[in-house]
């Protein structure tokens, strides 16, 4: 991944977001331009509805300072100008970096005999095993076989919760009893993928607080236990709840420090006026958000495209 933006770096995409949510989060921002001349008050309120959004402090400025020197390099007066070079900011931050298409792709079975196996991690209560079932039924709908693996063997209502999800979709899920090492049943999941032919495997595990060294060295045994079966390294999926704001940034540092990941699925996107925090899971991390949760709901799920979501913000 290179890091040639100034305020961060990152990627490019396919499919498309709500064009709702974007006016939500930005439309603070858009709204600032219309019918005012450009002075010093406009920029400090730019500044502000920017950190508003949750963009992060240090990026708004960042990308504010870059706006302004371009403005007034080329002598800009009208608001909708600058509105442009905003765009063509957020545009530069989000357009480069991560192989994209790649990354989805590394999300898809590679044969037959070789089923993939994604972990979702996260703290608790972000969305994780509601995000599992969402990605269950993507996979299902492009003709996918999964099954489901209760890794969650902590909080006593977890099974329940995930095998609920899995009579609903049809699924097979793997359990073991309340307490039991996870890993076992990421084994065992794993084991029975294989001979029942299913090509996903949807590991769900327990929320763990980021900073708890022990239950992250379970994520990584359940990581290294799941390579002895012989399938391809598990995918990690980091689940992030964004209205959290920035303390979910505090979050992903941490298991991307101690346990790693492949991506980030930002939930809770719907009601929240915070989406500028996907600019700054992008510029901080350089790690892509590949999917947003928008709703409670199974299809509560929607492919992140970074073209498309800049489009939305600023139509
Ligand atoms: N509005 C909204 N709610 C969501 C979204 N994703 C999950 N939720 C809700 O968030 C709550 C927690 O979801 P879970 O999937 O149980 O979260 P979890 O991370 O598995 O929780 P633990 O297993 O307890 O750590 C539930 O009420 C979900 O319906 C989303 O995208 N939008
Ligand atoms: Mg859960």
């Amino acid at each position: 991944m290179n890091k040639e933006h100034e305020c961060g770096g990152t990627n490019n995409g396919t499919e498309s977001l709500s064009r709702s949510l974007g006016h939500r989060w930005f439309s603070k921002v858009s709204s600032l331009f219309k019918g005012k001349t450009l002075n010093d008050d406009i920029w400090d309120e730019l500044e502000e509805a920017l950190i508003l959004s949750d963009v992060g402090v240090s990026i708004a400025s960042c990308m504010l300072d870059k706006v302004k020197t371009e403005a007034q390099a080329t002598s800009m007066h009208q608001p909708s100008e600058v509105l442009g070079i905003l765009k063509s900011q957020v545009r530069s931050l989000l357009a480069h970096g991560v192989d994209y298409s790649a990354l989805i792709k590394s999300l898809h079975p590679s044969g037959a005999n070789n089923p993939i196996v994604i972990l979702f991690v996260g703290v608790n209560g972000v969305g994780k095993t509601t995000t599992l079932a969402k990605m269950a039924r993507m996979y299902i709908d492009s003709g996918h076989n999964v099954i489901i693996g209760a890794a969650d063997t902590f909080r006593a209502a977890a099974v329940d919760q995930i095998k609920i999800w899995g009579e609903g979709l049809k699924l097979d899920v793997i359990a073991h009893s309340q307490g039991s090492d996870p890993s076992a049943v990421v084994f065992d999941t794993i084991e029975a993928a294989k001979a029942r032919k299913k090509d996903v495997v949807l590991i769900d595990t327990a929320g763990r607080m980021h900073n708890s060294i022990n239950l992250m060295d379970e994520l990584n045994k359940m990581s290294r236990v799941a390579a002895k079966t012989g399938v391809e390294k598990p995918k990690t999926i980091l689940v992030l709840d964004a209205s959290t704001g920035q303390n979910g940034l505090q979050q992903a540092r941490s298991f991307l420090g101690s346990t790693g990941c492949d991506g980030i699925v930002l939930t809770k996107l719907d009601g929240s006026s915070r989406g500028g925090v996907i600019l700054s899971v992008y510029t901080e991390f350089q790690m892509p958000v590949i999917y947003i949760g928008t709703g409670e709901k199974i299809q509560d799920l929607q492919l992140f495209d970074p073209n498309q979501f800049v489009e939305d913000l600023f139509s």
